[in-house]
């Protein structure tokens, strides 16, 4: 039987302060942790945008970027990347490179969660073909870069809170 999974509890400068089970500190008053966000882009250029699977606890069935995570203890980032991106889309990355390293937000989803992250934002690049573990991922589309930020600036409410301000920050 498989350990549950665990996150990084952070105080206010970022440093890490101890760990928890990842289903218990994602509540209504949800303590600082550590996570991450990946932009997975395919050679010609497009970024993979997925739909969180509706059986997920928190933002079921919103668009958001194309997968995200928490590394565990002691796991570098680069491995908890390449763990997500094969858990939740069944694709290798390559080429991952840090581009918001200070990205940190709180947001509150529509049934009173809290996501509360220090959240480096990577980009990555794929040539697999994605293949998207349904208890994560419902959908996915590959789309012009240019067209997303477009789109979450006119419909911010359509996205996941956390990818309309990583846009706005990479401008
Ligand atoms: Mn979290």
């Amino acid at each position: 039987m498989s350990q549950p999974e665990q996150v990084v509890l952070l105080d206010e400068s970022g440093e890490a302060i101890g760990v928890a089970d990842k289903i218990a500190v994602h509540t209504t008053d949800t303590a600082l942790h550590l996570a991450f966000s990946c932009h997975v882009y395919n050679e010609a250029g497009q970024v993979l945008v997925t739909r969180r699977a509706l059986s997920k606890l928190t933002w079921p069935g919103v668009w958001t970027n194309s997968f995200c995570g928490h590394p565990a203890p002691g796991e570098s980032f680069e491995s908890a990347i390449a763990r997500r991106a094969a858990d939740e889309l069944g694709i290798t990355v390559s080429g991952v490179e840090l581009i918001l390293p200070d990205f940190r937000y709180r947001a509150v989803d529509a049934s009173g969660i809290v996501e509360n992250e220090v959240c480096p934002v990577y980009r990555a690049v794929t040539t697999s073909v994605v293949n998207p573990n349904p208890s994560e991922v419902a959908e996915f589309a590959w789309v012009d870069p240019d067209a997303l930020a477009t789109a979450a600036q006119a419909a911010p409410y359509a996205f996941s809170p956390w990818l309309g301000w990583q846009l706005t920050q990479l401008g």
